[in-house]
């Protein structure tokens, strides 16, 4: 039998563990070495006689001397973030992460999605100073200089709009890619000082219940965070993914608040003030707070909730004849660590359980995969996200039924479609293209 044919029987022999040829996780483990001979040898490598190896320009003379700062190879060029705003008129600008174009779980500084409200102040380190007030027993000022000298902790973390998937609300699925539909949300490794180490510094009034956190912009955007979560978690991000912050996400400086909604973590910090009770500020009151069916609303809603969605395929991604392929997307949840990921090829009518990519971390992007082995037809694939406190994504229909679709309150300016955590379902036609449905 040719080496093909006997790879081609080998990935058949593969047992499906759900409906539409799911392998499940084991696949990867208990397939081993017949697993790979099916994958690459079934859909993925010619054989070395068929394309020899040639010696290319490149590898026939000296190639380019180091820059002092690395640029990604020019072949990349159309790896890029989508904006709200190119021409930078006075309104927010936003800039979406292409999920669908890049691979595991944090985010190049320069594909970090980014909300301006009213542009990037253009900040001189040197001049710019934290100031820490209001009930303190003694107000701070702090240079750079004077924060790098606290001891530093680094951790991974998302970042994720409110507003983060509101397309999902339309009442019919709007045809987009997963970067139109999920690009304001992303993950980094931020470096910085503990927040709870300078308010040891200042010291805490015992009436201090909350913080309110300003920037620098013109805006000065506001916002209010509990006491319980400056003390607990929340850091003065200096570095993000090892070098200074971006400054689209705050330069030089930013609260990070660990898996809480994106507008409450301020950029280009530069003021810290205790109060008694919340400020209730423009962002807070109006913005981002969500409005439910009936027109109630939540006061607050900090929590980015369980939440995932398949990168890989996705639209704009289309299969490549039938075979293996491997499905993989991000979970993440503000809870904490995610648990388990589940993946439906059916849309919903059965599920295996994902792999997860190692480390799995607190409120962090985690990647998953599940080896599936596509037959050609068609195919609806989704993907539902646990996390270790118990908590689940929420059905469409739950979800639906709970937070209503896209619904306009009469003379109430706030923005309803905030803080979206259901299921995208991604489906598949026999020709491989991928559109997005509910299901
Ligand atoms: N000072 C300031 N902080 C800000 C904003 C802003 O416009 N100005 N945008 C907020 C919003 S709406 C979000 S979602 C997050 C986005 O963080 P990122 O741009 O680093 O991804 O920053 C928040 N912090
Ligand atoms: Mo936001």
């Amino acid at each position: 039998m040719e080496p093909k044919d006997r790879a081609k029987e080998e990935l058949e022999r593969l047992e499906a563990v759900a409906g539409n040829g799911l392998l499940g996780r084991r696949a990867f483990l208990r397939g081993g070495a017949a697993f790979t001979a099916a994958v690459t040898g079934y859909t993925l490598a010619r054989s070395a006689g068929a394309a020899p190896l040639t010696d290319d320009p490149w590898s026939l003379v000296p190639g380019a001397i180091s820059p002092p700062y690395e640029q990604r190879s020019r072949f990349e060029g159309k790896v890029v973030r989508t904006l709200s705003n190119p021409k930078g008129e006075t309104r927010t600008s936003h800039a979406r992460t292409p999920h669908q174009l890049i691979n595991g779980t944090f985010t190049p500084n320069g594909l970090h999605f980014t909300i301006v409200h009213s542009g990037t102040p253009d900040i001189d380190p040197d001049k710019h100073r934290l100031v820490i007030h209001g009930l303190v027993k003694r107000p701070l000022a702090f240079t750079l200089d004077a924060l790098a000298r606290y001891p530093m902790v680094s951790r991974m973390t998302f970042v994720e709009c409110g507003g983060n998937s509101a397309p999902m609300f339309s009442k019919e699925p709007i045809q987009a890619s997963v970067q139109a539909l999920h690009g304001l949300a992303s993950c980094a490794e931020w470096t910085g000082v503990p927040l709870s180490t300078l308010l040891e510094e200042t010291g805490i009034d015992p009436k201090a219940k909350w913080l309110v956190a300003e920037g620098a912009d013109s805006l000065a955007l506001s916002r209010s965070v509990p006491l319980t979560k400056a003390l607990d978690d929340a850091m003065i991000a200096l570095y993000q993914n090892g070098e200074r912050l971006m400054p689209g996400n705050g330069y030089p400086m930013r609260l990070l608040l660990p898996g809480w909604e994106g507008n409450m973590n301020v950029k280009f910090l530069r003021r810290l003030k205790l109060v008694e009770a919340p400020a209730m500020s423009y962002y807070e009151t109006r913005t981002y707070s969500q409005l439910l069916p009936g027109g109630k609303a939540y006061r607050f809603y900090f929590l980015q909730e369980v939440k995932s969605f398949i990168t890989h395929p996705s639209p704009g991604l289309a299969l490549k004849g039938p075979g293996y392929y491997e499905i993989s997307g991000i979970a993440y949840s503000g809870n904490g660590r995610i648990s388990k990921v589940m993946v439906s090829a059916d849309g919903g009518q059965s599920w295996a359980q994902a792999a997860l990519q190692a480390p799995v971390l607190s409120k962090a992007f985690t990647r998953f995969r599940m080896p599936w082995r596509w037959d050609g037809g068609p195919a609806v694939l989704q993907s539902r996200a646990w996390d270790e406190a118990g908590n689940v994504q929420p059905t469409r229909a739950q979800f639906v039924a709970q937070r209503g679709e896209t619904h306009k309150v009469p003379n109430v300016l706030a923005f309803p479609n905030q803080h979206y955590n259901s299921l995208t379902s991604w489906a598949i036609d026999g020709k491989g293209e991928v559109k997005h449905v509910y299901a």
